[in-house]
């Protein structure tokens, strides 16, 4: 179906609307990632979320990353969930337990487990808007930056540690929740060996959120989640500790894709602004260990990245947007001019039945796809900014224009819902999601 472009008046509509949303989930300092199925601050959301509202008001998007940066704990892991005020979110800190672990911050109560590392991406696309401003905008960016650049290396060393103690150059995540993408088929080989013991009952919160429970994880799945999070107390939250014992240890292309271009661009920032070199140094070592280890996890056959299951050895082969870790960390031209065919072609976003020609997160030709499933199929609006974003890093203009307006045309209807459905363009999940309207305001700055 052909892309019918928003007029001028759809984008007026759209910029005042997803201003307006991410105004109404503004709680001061920090956003809600969405009304009333997400009441607090999400890790990888709040990037999204800033470099959204850095179109409007660097001052508040830089806020956005500091109050994010309260809940950093003392190992440097920013936890995926920075808790606000009691609400029905399911788990609650109550579950987490996070008191167990040395290392939480005081006075913020967190999540225990981490998110993608997005935020230096974000930062590094504040700092663009903010020198577009000049002034006292551009002025305070640049303090930041230099001001938080231990923070954020600390947070990239943490990964390429704690979670890469082997160096394999794949981040090692202990949740399918670490991947922000949370019921994906990457997963499926894995929680099939999570065997859930005994544990507290619980109710989940989230079906009361949705019409439709099949969008979301199923129940069996979400007892797997749950006993991830009690193998983590279990283990107080220590890193080896969980290794020995836990039952999920992937390493993700995703979070290493990113983490490589986060530590390039944190380099590069640092080195213009002045910050410790030796921290630059670690920075771009970070960038290249990692960069390595997504390029040698691509299949020759598919062209695809492949996660790598670190309790049985194996590469784990699914046709999920995730594939596309070398595109965003960088590579050979082959590789990177042949994965932007795959991710423009019939088996991607070129597919035939598509509403929308947006990143799908899971290819409509593969058996896995599913089309109104969370992360099995749906389009998610931000992993369609990350490619657009990565494209035109890479020189590729043209391919990142495609997406983007393809990606406005899908937001017309000023819901800006958590994910769609690719075959019929239907808003699934919560409505006024802030990272969806947050992401509109990039594409269309
Ligand atoms: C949950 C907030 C989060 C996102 C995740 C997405 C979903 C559900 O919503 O998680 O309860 O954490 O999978 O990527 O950060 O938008």
């Amino acid at each position: 179906m052909p892309v019918t472009q928003p007029t001028p008046n759809d984008i007026a509509l759209m910029a005042g609307r997803a201003g307006y949303v991410l105004k109404a989930n503004d709680r001061g300092r920090f956003t809600v990632a969405s009304p009333t199925l997400y009441p607090h601050m999400w890790s990888w959301d709040a990037g999204f979320v800033a470099l959204g509202i850095a179109t409007v008001s660097v001052p508040r998007a830089l806020d956005e990353l500091r109050t994010l940066l309260t809940g950093q704990w003392s190992t440097g892991m920013i936890p995926h969930i920075l808790f606000h005020s009691p609400s029905d979110y399911f788990p609650d800190p109550d579950r987490w337990r996070t008191q167990v672990a040395a290392a939480r911050p005081a006075g913020v109560l967190t999540s225990g487990v981490t998110q993608p590392p997005i935020h230096v991406i974000a930062l590094s696309r504040i700092l663009h808007d903010a020198r577009r401003r000049g002034g006292a905008d551009q002025e305070l960016c640049e303090r930041f930056v230099l001001d938080t650049f231990p923070r954020w290396l600390a947070w990239h060393r943490y990964l390429a540690t704690a979670r890469d103690p082997h160096e394999h150059g794949l981040v090692e995540i202990h949740h399918g929740w670490e991947s922000g993408m949370d019921d994906s088929p990457r997963w499926d080989g894995p929680y099939s060996r999570v065997r859930p013991g005994e544990m507290p009952p619980f109710t989940r919160r989230d079906l009361a959120h949705v019409s439709d429970p099949s969008q979301r994880p199923s129940d069996a799945e979400y007892r797997r989640y749950l006993w991830l999070v009690e193998q983590k107390v279990r283990a107080r939250y220590d890193d080896a500790a969980y290794r020995a014992t836990g039952d999920f240890v992937v390493g993700d292309v995703l979070v290493s894709a990113l983490l490589a271009a986060a530590s390039d661009l944190l380099a590069d920032m640092g080195a213009e602004f002045g910050a410790d070199p030796a921290g630059i140094e670690e920075s771009r070592l970070i960038a290249r260990r990692f960069r390595t280890g997504v390029l040698r996890s691509v299949d020759p056959s598919t062209g695809l990245a492949r996660d790598l299951d670190l309790r049985t050895g194996e590469h784990l082969s699914v046709d999920s947007a995730a594939g596309f870790a070398p595109l965003l960390c960088g590579g050979d031209d082959a590789l990177l001019r042949r994965q932007r065919d795959l991710l423009l072609g019939p088996r991607w976003c070129g597919h035939s039945r598509l509403r929308w020609p947006v990143v799908p997160s899971v290819s409509p030709a593969s058996p896995a796809f599913r089309d109104r499933t969370y992360w099995r199929g749906p389009q998610w609006p931000v992993l369609n900014w990350l490619m657009a974003w990565a494209l035109n890093r890479s020189g590729e203009q043209e391919a990142a224009n495609a997406l983007r307006l393809a990606g406005l045309a899908q937001l017309v209807d000023c819901d800006f819902a958590e994910y769609y459905e690719p075959l019929t363009g239907e808003q699934l999940g919560s409505r006024d999601q802030s990272w969806t309207a947050a992401i509109a305001l990039d594409f269309l700055a």
